[in-house]
C-alpha cells in the first residue's frame, strides 16, 4: 500500500495507487487526481456500477496523449525546438475542451493535471464539452510578434490533424491570449482550408464572442458573490487581494469593484504591488495588455503605492477575500495560515489547483470559506461553450445577453456544488460537492456508452 491519505475505500486505493506506480513522475497530476478521488468516496460507496465498469480507473487515463516537435526561426535567424502537448482527456459529454498554455514550466504533468480538472470543471457548466488541455514549453515573454506567430504557425502546423470543432476545441490559459488566437487560428484555417469554430477566444471580428475576454474573472466573482450570499456576506466592503496580473485578475478585479470590494494587492511572477486607494483595472490592463510590461511599473502610475520583489508574499497582506488568479500550488501551507491569521474569511481560487492540499487542509480546519478552481473558474470555458454555440449558428449574441448566461451559469455551479455536498452528507463543503456533482454526469454517460 503506497498511499497515506484518508481515503478508505478499497477500490479507489487500488486506482490511486495504481496511479503513483504509473505516473511517479508526475506530481500534478497525482495530486489533481488524489484531490478528487478523496472527495468520490461516498459516492462511490453508494453505486456498485462505479466500481463495476471500473469508471474511476478509466477516469484517470487520458484517452489519448500527443506529444509533437514544435520547430520555429527566432529573429536572429537560428533555430528553436520547443515540446508541444495536447492531451484529449475525456469525451464522454462532448468534443474535449480546454485551454492552451505557453509557459516554460509546462511539462505532461501540468497539461494532464490541467486536463484532469477540465473533464470536471466542463461537466459543471452544463454545456456538452469533454475535457482536455494543450500548451508548450514555449516562452511568449520577452519573444518578438514575429517569433511568437513563427511559433504558433509551427504548433498548429502539428495540432491541426488532430483538433476540429466537432473534435477538439482549445482556447488560451497562460501565455495564450487573444495575439496567440489569431497566429493560431489563421494557420488552422491556411491548411484545413475551412473556416470553423476549432478555437474559442477568437478575435470579435473573426467568430469570438463578447464577454469570452471578462467571462473567467467575471464568473469568479459571480460565484464567490453566491457563496457569500448564501453565508450572510457579500463582497461589499471587502479587502480583496489577487494574485496575477493576466486575463483572470484583470477581470475579477473590475468585477469585484463592481459587487463592492476594493482590490489593494495583484502580482506577477517577479513582485506586488499594494494600493490602499484600491487598484484600478484599467491601469494593469495598460500595463500587461498594451504594453506587457511588469507589474513594478505601476509605481508610474501610482507613485503612492507600494511594490515589493517576489511574488508569495502578497499572501501575507491583511485582506478579507482571497482570490489566487496566477498559477498552481501558489498557496502553501504557511500563505494559508498566514491569510486566516490576518482575518481572511474566504479564498476563491481563479487559477487552476492554485492552493496545495496543505493550505486546502488549513482553510477547512479554520472553517473559512473556499471555492475550488473546478467549480469557481468555469466561466471561462462555459463562455467558451457560449461562443461554440454562436459559430454553429452564426449569429453573434450581444454582450449583455452573454454576461446573463453566464451569471446564471455560475450560480447554477455554485448551487449544484452546494446540493451534490448537502446529499453526500458533507453540507457546506463546496470541494466535495464540485468534485461529485462533476463527476456524476461524466460517469452517468460512461455508463450508457460502455466501454
Ligand atoms: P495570463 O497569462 O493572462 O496571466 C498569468 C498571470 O499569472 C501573470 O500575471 C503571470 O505573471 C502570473 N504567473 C504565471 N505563472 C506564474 C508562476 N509560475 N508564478 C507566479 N506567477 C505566475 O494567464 P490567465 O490569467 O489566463 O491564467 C491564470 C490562471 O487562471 C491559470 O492558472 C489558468 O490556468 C487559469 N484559468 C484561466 C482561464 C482563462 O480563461 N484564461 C480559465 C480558467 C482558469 P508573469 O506575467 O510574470 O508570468
Ligand atoms: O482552464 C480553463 O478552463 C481555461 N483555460 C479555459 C478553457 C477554454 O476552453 O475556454
Amino acid at each position: 500500500m503506497l498511499t497515506t491519505m484518508s481515503m478508505k475505500n478499497a477500490y479507489l486505493l487500488s486506482v490511486m495507487d495504481d496511479l503513483k506506480v504509473k505516473s511517479a513522475h508526475e506530481p500534478e497530476f497525482l495530486q489533481a487526481v488524489e484531490e478528487v478521488l478523496e472527495s468520490l468516496e461516498p459516492v462511490v460507496e453508494t453505486d456498485p456500477r462505479y466500481e463495476r465498469q471500473n469508471i474511476i480507473g478509466r477516469m484517470v487515463e487520458p484517452e489519448r496523449v500527443v506529444m509533437f516537435r514544435v520547430p520555429w526561426v527566432d529573429d536572429g535567424g537560428k533555430v528553436q525546438v520547443n515540446r508541444g502537448y495536447r492531451v484529449q482527456f475525456n469525451s464522454a459529454i462532448g468534443p474535449y475542451k480546454g485551454g492552451l498554455r505557453l509557459h516554460p514550466s509546462v511539462n505532461l504533468s501540468v497539461i494532464k493535471f490541467l486536463g484532469f480538472e477540465q473533464v470536471f470543471k466542463n461537466s459543471l457548466t452544463t454545456l456538452p464539452m469533454g475535457g482536455g488541455k494543450g500548451g508548450s514549453d514555449f516562452d511568449p515573454k520577452g519573444k518578438s510578434d514575429g517569433e511568437v506567430m513563427r511559433f504558433c504557425q509551427s504548433f498548429m502546423t502539428e495540432l491541426q490533424r488532430h483538433i476540429g470543432p466537432d473534435t477538439d476545441v482549445p482556447a488560451g490559459d497562460i501565455g495564450v491570449g487573444a495575439r496567440e488566437i489569431g497566429f493560431l487560428f489563421g494557420q488552422y484555417k491556411k491548411i484545413r482550408n475551412e473556416f470553423t469554430g476549432v478555437l474559442t477566444g477568437k478575435g470579435l471580428s473573426y467568430g469570438g464572442s463578447l464577454a469570452r475576454t471578462e467571462a473567467t474573472g467575471f464568473g469568479l466573482c459571480y460565484f464567490a458573490d453566491a457563496q457569500l450570499r448564501d453565508n450572510g456576506q457579500s463582497f461589499a466592503g471587502k479587502r480583496v487581494v489577487i494574485s496575477g496580473s493576466g486575463n483572470v485578475a484583470i477581470y475579477a478585479n473590475q468585477k469585484c469593484v463592481q459587487l463592492g470590494g476594493k482590490v489593494i494587492a495583484m502580482s506577477d511572477s517577479n513582485g506586488y504591488i499594494v494600493d490602499e486607494n484600491g487598484i484600478d483595472y484599467k491601469v494593469i490592463q495598460e500595463i500587461k495588455e498594451v504594453k506587457r510590461d511588469r507589474i513594478k511599473t505601476y509605481l508610474d502610475y501610482v507613485p503612492s503605492a507600494r511594490y515589493v520583489e517576489g511574488c508569495s508574499g502578497i499572501w501575507t497582506v491583511p485582506c478579507d477575500i482571497a482570490m489566487p488568479c496566477a498559477t498552481q500550488n501558489e498557496i502553501g501551507e504557511n500563505s494559508a495560515k498566514t491569510l486566516i491569521a490576518n482575518g481572511c474569511i474566504g479564498v476563491f481560487e481563479g487559477a487552476n489547483m492554485p492552493s496545495t492540499p496543505g493550505a486546502i487542509a488549513a482553510y477547512q480546519a479554520a472553517g473559512i470559506l473556499f471555492s475550488p478552481a473546478k467549480a469557481s473558474n468555469a466561466g471561462g470555458v462555459a463562455t467558451s461553450g457560449l461562443e461554440m454555440s454562436q459559430n454553429s449558428e452564426r449569429l453573434s449574441w450581444t454582450f449583455e445577453e452573454v454576461d446573463a448566461k453566464l451569471k446564471g451559469i455560475m450560480e447554477g455551479i455554485y448551487a449544484a456544488c452546494a446540493a451534490a455536498a448537502e446529499k453526500y452528507g458533507m453540507k457546506g463543503n463546496i470541494q466535495a460537492g464540485a468534485n461529485i456533482a462533476g463527476f456524476l454526469k461524466v460517469a452517468d454517460a460512461m455508463l450508457w456508452q460502455g466501454i
